[in-house]
């Protein structure tokens, strides 16, 4: 009779947890996901999108990577004496049901190390890190051209690099 035995056997194996009560997973809804270059030169790029987590239950950004030699990391802005500065930041929390908006001039995954330029309909792959939620993939793809001016002093040295002149866009 191990036929008949050899189905409840590897019911075992595969649906053994399903008799485990566990209390439902934090689920992470990414939408909007686009994407825009940060400097003129098109090398590195600011990646936004809505986050939202299901209740019960809050979570928290707390990372977020890219493939190697990409670097991803979590940013906020805000405006210094009139021009716009960015700064890491640890995490981003998200409170459930209430959609976090990463947005130009706001909270942003920045990513650097792209060492080539940019254009419409790039895609970015990354993985974010929740703290309950764990790892969720995304993809943002440059949707946007447009440069946010003043991001960063640091940058101003690229200007005079071929082509920067483009994505400097026409200012008037
Ligand atoms: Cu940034």
């Amino acid at each position: 009779m191990r036929h008949a035995v050899f189905p409840f056997a590897l019911c075992l194996t595969a649906c053994g947890s399903a008799s485990a009560p566990a209390p439902a997973p934090q689920r992470i809804a990414l939408t909007n996901l686009w994407a825009q270059p940060m400097t003129a030169a098109a090398d590195s790029a600011a990646i936004y999108m809505t986050v939202t987590a299901t209740c019960p239950g809050d979570d928290v950004l707390e990372g977020v990577s890219a493939a190697a030699p990409l670097k991803a990391s979590l940013h906020d802005s805000a405006a210094v004496d009139g021009a716009l500065q960015m700064k890491p930041v640890a995490s981003i929390p998200v409170a459930c049901g209430k959609p976090v908006t990463l947005k130009p001039m706001g909270q942003h995954i920045m990513l650097t190390g792209i060492g080539q330029r940019l254009g419409i309909g790039t895609k970015l792959p990354l993985t974010l890190r929740f703290r309950t939620a764990g790892e969720v993939p995304a993809t943002a793809e440059i949707t946007s051209m447009a440069v946010l001016e003043d991001v960063n002093p640091m940058h101003k040295h690229m200007d005079h690099s071929g082509g920067a002149m483009k994505g400097m866009g026409n200012s008037h």
